[in-house]
């Protein structure tokens, strides 16, 4: 039997284990990478861990979130992240670089490695024939430090794409919006989605990338294509032709599943509010009004992208009702798109050109009026996301978005012929890949082999990270929230322009939990901590989308003890276990039924369920009647939640 890609890569990157699916295994890896809110975290922790240096070949410190720096706060994150990776011996990629997962995939991605990064989005790397992963900071410091990577092997599916897109108006994004539809966001769940077909040959990495970013949004563990003559054509043009190796499945490679998508049937798809899932072909909701217009993001800010829209507005003027604003991936994205005149032409129709940053993306500036219809080509439209919980935010394809923006409502783009007479030919003809990027690295610094000496320098907002004390073996707390199906980190630790600033201060950033839902939790919490702690109550997949461990560590912080939930998302359920919060599943979903906010309830002989990794028996001492939760822990998970998690564990 023949081999897939990624256990090809797994086998190759083996430390521990086997590559059967369900197995622990540890993996080697090769670079690793973290952004600024999430990366101050992630350094602080491998400064607790007391190591020298990164181990790892490569690992890149970039700046691309917090970047409003409207008091100290943001300006002292840089000043330390860039102190740190000056002292530990990684890249630090400068604000006004670019965002995380475009400069990774034009400078650093190489097919065949295995790459982690302290963000949801790494799997962009997929589109260059790797495997990236999405993981927690004090994941990533531990590998930075030595540590092999431990997952349980995950499902390999297989999606066989055939035939050609409907080119220009209908792009990779629609692909991945289409995947969404019919999978949903908890569709990729505990699988890795493995693209293949005739029809892959017919989309280059940046398109590629685009897809593999968004398969963040069905909750898989990460997405790869081949690595084949596209990938060489990329690397070349980005000057890494070294870097390129062949890589694709053997023809008698085996699936757990497959998945068929013909490209020349996806139509212009369109997310609408208020989760990636919630797709339509977007000929269906035409007409309605559209006041503002964002293009860019981690999803769709290549050049190639970047050069359709500047080509639509050329000679175009966005109407008085509408914002347009556009956030180019890259500087490389950006510087290129300066030199040829492109900017100008966004400029001269009305865009407001934003920094190489996430921005609007994470409501880092931009968020839309009350009531307002915002368009985007970013991934995740989750409510109050943008910084406005009662604004509408639609997902679809940059070039569906920038033909809204010159028309001012929802229209499919390949009407847009009708109305503005371009013709798709000339569109096709602007977009065709470079041979040559400009390669200008001055905004990467690059470590120096003695750093001994470097001084790291911390801001006043910036504090340790706290850590739980061992688990207690007998848990007797209040059900503080009962919650619904797929509830986000942005839920539980909302971002954005005021929360954002606060990434490397748990006691202050705490005061944020759950704000959306329930302004009072925080209070709650603390009061439940003298009495013993709290408990939250999910439904599935609870702590879908971002990375981000705060969604943890600040629950830990509050004296959450324990999440009980139908089901949960990957990264969040490992963030849990690694600040030592116990995550369980019901075992009867009428258990879930039952239970109410305000219940309190008592888990005896913790320690021993842990070990033994039976299902706790719970009671709920006010509805008096008893529960039973699994942990569903493997060996590793075990060991970390009974030491309070994984800096405990590995300090130990
Ligand atoms: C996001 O898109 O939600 C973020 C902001 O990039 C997060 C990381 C974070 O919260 O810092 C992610 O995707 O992991
Ligand atoms: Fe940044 Fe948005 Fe991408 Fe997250 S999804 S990395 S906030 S651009």
């Amino acid at each position: 039997m023949g081999n897939n890609i990624v256990q090809k890569i797994f086998e190759s990157h083996k430390a521990s284990g086997d590559v059967k699916e369900g197995s622990l295994l540890g993996l080697k890896v090769d670079q690793v990478y973290t952004q600024d809110a999430t990366g101050t975290m992630a350094w602080l922790e491998f400064e607790a861990i007391g190591i020298e240096r990164v181990k790892v070949p490569l690992a890149v410190s970039y700046v691309d979130h917090n970047m409003l720096q409207s008091n100290f706060m943001n300006a002292d994150d840089h000043l330390f992240l860039q102190t740190a990776a000056a002292r530990f011996g990684a890249y630090f990629s400068k604000p006004g670089n670019g965002i995380c997962h475009q400069v990774h995939l034009e400078r650093f991605a190489t097919p065949g490695k295995i790459t982690l990064g302290t963000d949801s989005h790494t799997p962009t790397g997929g589109g260059m024939g790797m495997i990236a992963i999405g993981v927690g900071g004090l994941e990533a410091a531990t590998v930075m430090a030595g540590a092999a990577f431990e997952i349980n092997m995950p499902k390999v599916v297989l999606i066989r794409l055939t035939g050609k897109l409907q080119r220009p108006w209908v792009t990779a994004m629609d692909v991945i919006l289409t995947l969404l539809k019919m999978l949903s966001v908890k569709g990729g769940v505990g699988k890795i989605l493995e693209y293949s077909g005739e029809g892959v040959k017919y989309l280059n990495v940046t398109e590629r990338a685009t897809i593999t970013n968004m398969g963040a949004e069905l909750g898989a563990t990460t997405s790869i294509f081949p690595s084949d003559e596209n990938t060489l054509l990329y690397l070349k043009a980005q000057g890494r032709q070294r870097d390129w190796i062949k890589l694709q499945a053997d023809e008698d490679a085996e699936y757990s599943d497959i998945i068929e998508l013909d490209l020349s049937k996806v139509e212009p798809m369109i997310a609408q509010p208020h989760s990636p899932d919630n797709v339509v072909a977007i000929r269906e909701i035409i007409g309605k009004r559209v006041n503002q217009v964002c293009i860019g993001s981690c999803t769709n800010s290549s050049y190639q992208a970047m050069r359709a829209v500047a080509s639509i507005l050329r000679g175009n003027t966005i109407p008085e009702h509408v914002n347009l604003l556009i956030n180019p991936g890259s500087k490389q994205v950006y510087e290129m798109l300066s030199r040829e005149g492109l900017i100008a032409d966004m400029i001269a129709a009305g865009a407001r050109i934003l920094e190489a940053s996430c921005g609007p993306c994470i409501g880092m500036g931009g968020a839309p009026a009350t009531g307002h219809v915002s368009i985007r080509s970013y991934n995740r439209n989750f409510q109050g996301r943008s910084g406005t919980k009662d604004a509408f935010v639609y997902l679809t394809n940059p070039i569906a978005c920038v033909v809204m923006a010159v028309i001012g409502k929802i229209i499919d783009p390949r009407d847009f012929e009708e109305f503005k007479g371009l013709r798709a030919q000339e569109l096709l003809n602007e977009m065709k890949e470079p041979e040559k990027f400009l390669i200008n690295d001055n905004l990467i610094v690059t470590p120096k082999s003695d750093t001994k000496d470097v001084k790291i320098i911390k801001g006043p907002n910036i504090k340790e990270v706290p850590v739980k004390e061992p688990l207690m073996n007998e848990i007797e707390a209040d059900v503080l929230l009962k919650l619904g199906d797929n509830i986000t980190t942005d839920d539980i630790m909302p971002a954005g322009s005021k929360v954002l600033p606060f990434r490397s201060n748990i006691p202050a950033i705490s005061e944020f939990v759950f704000e959306n839902i329930d302004r009072t939790f925080s209070k709650r919490a603390i009061e439940a901590k003298q009495k013993g702690g709290s408990i939250i109550i999910g439904g599935e997949n609870y702590g879908q989308g971002s990375s981000r461990e705060h969604a943890a560590i600040a629950p830990m912080y509050l004296g959450v003890q324990a999440v009980v939930a139908k089901s949960f998302a990957r990264i969040h359920r490992a963030n849990l276990i690694n600040f030592g919060v116990l995550p369980l599943v019901f075992k009867s979903a009428l258990d879930y039924e039952k239970i109410q906010k305000g219940d309190r309830l008592l888990l005896r002989n913790v320690i021993e369920s842990v070990k033994s990794g039976q299902s706790f028996i719970i009671e709920n001492l006010t509805q008096e009647y008893i529960f039973e939760a699994v942990p569903s822990l493997n060996d590793r998970e075990r060991e970390l939640i009974l030491k309070g998690g994984l800096l405990p564990y590995t300090r130990s």
